[in-house]
């Protein structure tokens, strides 16, 4: 729908506006009393949360890209129908194809807190059919209120059942790693994503940030607390519908692999990610339903 139409339709439900974001992708402002926040239909992605008086939660890589068929860097991109690299060829696209197509816009509206509510949505067409052979339909439910409160629901309008791994792939913004430590990990089960094969435990309350991790917590439902002691701040993470929590920061080798990232971004960011994946993965039936949600807040230390 065009820019003016959709300024149009929402006109008189708190601030919103529809504009031509970065690289001319559509993208919608949406502030209340509670924070600030911009998202692009393009990937349903949610590039800034800005709480009143705070900076924001997440970081976006000053390099991303933001042009159709790549994924944005930053923000909070959505990986459907699979997690990480397709399972059976690596060809296809990283994290699926839900951060690469186009959602649109199903309603808008206050909610009686005073929060705002934006739902987008998207379904099975010919490019995702090639991709995956499977009919379904997706919304992308977000509220923004003194909390950030994002679900992902997915229904298999498929008539035969369809088996994925999803994610909510936050990357937060931080003052520097050096300043930062994780609370809510501690005795949990990972894989090392680096290393892949064994179970590893985690023994320490809080983890630090001073190498490159990514951590893939098996049966983890807790909440995560993000301390940071530069910014005074501590975010709190929790979730629904996910027992698997991915904790990633790229570190300098990794980081240069990526054009969208500065060789210094590392510094700023970490992703503590909701996600369904190993034996954590969804199995819907035709006409089923799942929600995954993250739930962002933030504190002054
Ligand atoms: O969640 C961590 C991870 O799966 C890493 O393995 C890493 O590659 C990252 O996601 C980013 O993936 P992307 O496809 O966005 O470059």
């Amino acid at each position: 729908m065009e820019l003016e139409n959709l300024n149009k339709l929402y006109t008189g439900i708190g601030k919103v506006q529809f504009k031509n974001g970065k690289g001319e992708l559509l993208a919608v402002e949406i502030a209340n009393q509670f924070a600030f926040a911009e998202i692009s239909p393009y990937g349903a992605h949610i590039l800034s949360f800005i709480p009143s008086n705070e900076k924001d939660i997440l970081w976006l890589s000053e390099k991303s890209f933001f042009t159709e068929g790549k994924p944005i860097r930053g923000g909070i991109p959505l990986c459907f129908p699979w997690f990480g690299p397709n399972p059976s060829d690596n060809a296809l696209p990283p994290h699926g194809f839900a951060r690469l197509i186009y959602w649109s816009v199903e309603d808008i509206s206050d909610l009686p807190d005073n929060s705002t509510r934006l739902i987008l949505k998207c379904e099975s067409n010919d490019f995702t059919r090639k991709i995956w052979p499977f009919e379904f339909k997706a919304k992308l439910i977000i509220i923004i209120g003194k909390k950030l409160d994002v679900t992902l629901q997915f229904t298999n309008a498929d008539s035969r059942e369809f088996k994925c791994t999803d994610a909510l792939h936050t990357y937060f913004l931080i003052s520097d790693t050096s300043n930062i430590t994780i609370e809510g990990l501690e005795n949990s089960s990972y894989y090392d994503g680096l290393q892949k094969d064994s179970l590893l435990k985690q023994s320490e309350k809080l983890l630090p940030i001073i190498k490159e991790e990514n951590r893939r917590y098996i049966e983890h439902s807790a909440n995560c607390i993000i301390y940071d002691k530069g910014f005074g701040r501590k975010i709190t993470v929790a979730k629904r519908g996910s027992q698997t929590t991915v904790v990633w920061n790229p570190w300098v080798e990794t980081s240069k692999s990526f054009a969208d990232m500065t060789p210094e971004g590392y510094k700023t960011m970490v992703c503590v990610e909701a996600v369904n994946a190993y034996n954590d993965f969804v199995l819907l039936q035709p006409g089923e339903s799942f929600n995954l949600s993250t739930v962002l807040s933030v504190e002054r230390l």
